[in-house]
C-alpha cells in the first residue's frame, strides 16, 4: 500500500482547521510547531506543512498527493488538480474595492484606471471577460494602502468581514470570486482506495458537523 502525502498550511488561516479536521477523521499525528513533515501512525499518510502557495503546484506535480487549500490559491496558479471536497472553512470573497469617497458605479468606469492586487490572474480574467481595460499593479502585500497612497484607483483583494477595507477608507465595488478551503488532489489519485476512504471520513465529520445543532 503507498503512503499518500497531503500538504496542508504550515502556518496561517487554514492551518488550525486543517490539522483539525484530520484529528476529526480518527487520523493521528504529532503536530509540532517546528516539523515540517509528520507521520499518520493508522493510516498510510504523511502530513507536509507548507507555504499555502506552494500546495496547488505540489499537488498538481505530484510531490505531494492530496493538499488542503483555498481555491483562490488554486485558481491563482492555475493548477490541473482534481477538487475532492469543499471543506466550509477559509471563506471569502475576492473583491475589487474603490475609496469610500468614489463615484465609481459602473465596471467600465475602470478602464485606463490602476488596480492593485496580488491575484493578478484570477483578475485579468475577469477584467477581460468583462471588456474592461485596466492596469494591473501586482503587489504581494497590504495592497489595502494603494489607494490612499496614490498607487492605483482600486484594489482586487480577499475580503471576509470587510473591516480592513473599512479601516483603509475602502469600499467594496464588485464581488469577483467566492472561496473557501477545499481537499484537493493529483489528477491521477482520484479514485484510489485510500483517497476514497479519507474523502469519505471527511464527508462524514463535515455531515456530523451540519447536524450537531439541529
Ligand atoms: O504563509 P502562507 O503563504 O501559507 O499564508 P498567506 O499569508 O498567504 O495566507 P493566509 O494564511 O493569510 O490565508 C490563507 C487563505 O485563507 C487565503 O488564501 C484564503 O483562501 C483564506 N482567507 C479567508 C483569507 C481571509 N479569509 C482573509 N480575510 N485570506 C486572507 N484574508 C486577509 C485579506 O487579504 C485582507 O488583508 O484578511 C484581510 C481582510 O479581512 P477582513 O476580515 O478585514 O475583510
Ligand atoms: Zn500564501
Amino acid at each position: 500500500m503507498k503512503t499518500l502525502k497531503i500538504a496542508i498550511q504550515k502556518s496561517g488561516r487554514l492551518n488550525e482547521k486543517s490539522v483539525e479536521i484530520l484529528k476529526n477523521c480518527g487520523l493521528t499525528f504529532e503536530n509540532y510547531k517546528s516539523s515540517l513533515i509528520s507521520t499518520v501512525t493508522n493510516f498510510p499518510l504523511e502530513i507536509l506543512f507548507l507555504r499555502d502557495d506552494d500546495i496547488p503546484e505540489y499537488v498538481q506535480d505530484g510531490i505531494a498527493d492530496l493538499g488542503i487549500v483555498g481555491e483562490n490559491v488554486i485558481v491563482e496558479a492555475g493548477a490541473d488538480v482534481c477538487y475532492l471536497q469543499k471543506l466550509g472553512f477559509g471563506k471569502c470573497t475576492l473583491k475589487i474595492a474603490v475609496q469610500s469617497t468614489s463615484n465609481i458605479t459602473e465596471l467600465a468606469q475602470l478602464n485606463g484606471k490602476a488596480i492593485a492586487t496580488s491575484y493578478p490572474v484570477i483578475l485579468e480574467k475577469y477584467l477581460k471577460a468583462n471588456n474592461v481595460d485596466a492596469q494591473i499593479r501586482n503587489i504581494s502585500g497590504s495592497v489595502e494602502i494603494g489607494p490612499g497612497l496614490g498607487l492605483s484607483d482600486a484594489i482586487f483583494d480577499i475580503v471576509s468581514t470587510g473591516g480592513t477595507l473599512k479601516s483603509n477608507g475602502l469600499k467594496p465595488f464588485k464581488d469577483v470570486m467566492n472561496s473557501e478551503a477545499v481537499l484537493i488532489c493529483n489528477k491521477e489519485l482520484e479514485f484510489n482506495a485510500e483517497v476514497r476512504e479519507l474523502v469519505q471520513r471527511i464527508q462524514s465529520v463535515l455531515r456530523a458537523k451540519a447536524t450537531k445543532y439541529v
